[in-house]
């Protein structure tokens, strides 16, 4: 089952020759998905040939292919992890008994309606950083993001097969809409709120690989573990493609941060703009503002829905088999934060309606660690200055702290001391033209922009300043 059959007009290893409805049904969409991607896909890209990573294998050693594509040509298909034999429902009411190879007929819309919600950020994140290739940093750079762009229309993809295979109808009526919703599209938006929000900039691109791709990672572990056989096995292989986004970001970040040190020691000021970088204070602006639109992806802190999906053996937690409980959590409980009349106080509540929560903090701890390293590099050039998250009650939209205004560090604020002080804290109108001047796009060959550090290494054993990317 894990090699994949790239003979075929949609690549993969589900033995979809075998099912000629259902390969059908797909090859009738795959038009419409190209035709998206021509449209709303990388802008003016689709002459280019990029070094790009293909899958060919699903095991975890040796997956990956590297070529010169171009992007129209990219073999998006269908890849499901390896099927794991008596695999059995890990969580809930259904905990113990065998993984469901069809859709339990009693959560049908539950779980098409997180399949669905799952799918709809994957092309939504390619509409956001449509317009980026423009003024890419470097060829490297160019590539990453087309490599993360190609990745997020398979994932696409990964749900859609779910819908055509496991939904009849509706399934197909589905996957028709997720190429009719459009991120910032004021009739047919995109579900979530992060993923109507156009990423104009490198330096958000990069945020927004390592916040946003990393709320992917959370959500994709929760369905991995799922007792919907199929989800979990297609969770599983995607998994492995997020790995290199988190990487983009993480990196990319931490390749702004070396830069500007570099101005900051070179100048001996934190005030590097004048000098063609950014500064430190901007980039934790633009933490801010990522982190604290991400976490509103978890959902409410107290969720029936989340209970609910729970219960059914649909979304488990983060590494639910590690976890060292009986899975079932009737008598469980967990700490989620409430409003107290003018502070933000913690409580205990039953763990089962606070699943969010949890996957919130996990993420949240996985999110401090990139910080850490960041501030290291700042700390041993010894420059006085340090990165953070800003407190889960900092600008929400989503959950308890949705009504109140709150600084940084979680103190409840008024509406007029947030108005005079949001400045501080998240991008002003004068910080965005300022990072979008400095995005002037380099495509010599071994050339990288000002305020950016050069990569570390290359991609597969080729140099940083290989020809990543061809123009025609
Ligand atoms: N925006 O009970 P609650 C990725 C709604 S990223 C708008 O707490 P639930 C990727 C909610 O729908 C991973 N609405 O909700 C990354 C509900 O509506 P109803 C994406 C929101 O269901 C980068 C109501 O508020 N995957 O892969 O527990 C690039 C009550 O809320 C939002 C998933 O999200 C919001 N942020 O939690 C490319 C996994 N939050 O019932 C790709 C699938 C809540 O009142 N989705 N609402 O009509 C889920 O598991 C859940 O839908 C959520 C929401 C965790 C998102
Ligand atoms: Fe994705
Ligand atoms: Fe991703």
């Amino acid at each position: 089952m894990t090699t994949i059959d790239y003979s075929q007009k949609i690549p993969n290893n589900v033995n979809l020759a075998d099912d000629r409805r259902l390969q059908r049904a797909l090859e009738a969409w795959q038009p419409a998905f190209l035709n998206w991607w021509d449209e709303l896909g990388p802008a003016g890209s689709s002459d280019y040939e990029i070094f790009l990573r293909t899958a060919i294998d699903v095991s975890a050693k040796g997956w990956a292919h590297f070529d010169m594509v171009k992007m129209p040509e990219y073999r998006w298909g269908i890849f499901l992890g390896d099927k794991e034999e008596n695999r059995k429902i890990g969580f809930g009411a259904h905990k113990g008994e065998d993984a469901w190879q069809e859709v339990p007929g009693e959560y049908r819309a539950e779980l098409r309606r997180l399949i669905v919600t799952q799918g709809d950020t994957e092309p939504a994140s390619v509409e956001q950083q449509r317009q980026l290739g423009r003024t890419c940093p470097s060829l490297y750079d160019l590539r990453s993001l087309f490599q993360v762009n190609v990745e997020e229309g398979r994932h696409l993809w990964a749900m859609v097969y779910l819908l055509h295979a496991y939904f009849g109808r509706d399934g197909r009526e589905e996957a028709e809409e997720m190429l009719m919703r459009h991120s910032g599209d004021e009739d047919k938006p995109r579900i979530l709120e992060a993923f109507n929000v156009p990423t104009t900039d490198w330096l958000s691109f990069f945020m927004f690989t390592y916040f946003q791709d990393r709320d992917g990672k959370f959500q994709l572990n929760s369905l991995a573990e799922s007792g919907f056989d199929p989800l979990s096995r297609t969770c599983n292989f995607m998994l492995t493609e997020e790995a290199h986004h988190m990487f983009v970001g993480e990196s990319g970040v931490g390749r702004v941060v070396e830069r500007s040190i570099e101005l900051i020691k070179e100048h001996d000021t934190l005030d590097i703009r004048k000098h063609g970088g950014i500064d430190l204070a901007t980039i934790q602006k633009w933490i801010n503002f990522h982190f604290s639109i991400c976490l509103d992806l978890f959902g409410q802190e107290k969720s029936t829905n989340a209970a609910n999906f729970y219960n059914m053996g649909l979304k488990g937690r983060f590494q639910e088999m590690k976890i060292n409980d009986d899975h079932q959590l009737d008598n469980d409980v967990y700490m989620v934060p409430e409003i107290e009349g003018n502070r933000v106080i913690i409580s205990e509540t039953g763990a089962l309606g606070s699943i969010n929560e949890r996957l919130r903090n996990d993420y949240r701890d996985d999110c401090q660690r990139g910080v850490d390293r960041w501030n290291k590099m700042i700390a041993s050039a010894e420059i006085d200055f340090k990165l953070s998250l800003p407190h889960s009650a900092f600008h929400r939209n989503i959950g308890v702290f949705a009504d109140i205004n709150a600084d940084v560090d979680g103190n409840i604020i008024s509406e007029e001391k947030w108005n005079a002080d949001r400045n501080n804290w998240i991008p002003t109108a004068e910080d965005r033209t300022f990072v979008e001047s400095l995005m002037t796009p380099v495509t010599e060959v071994g050339k990288i922009a000002g305020w950016i550090a050069p990569p570390a290494r290359g991609i597969q054993g080729k140099e940083p300043n290989f020809e990543y990317v061809k123009f025609h």
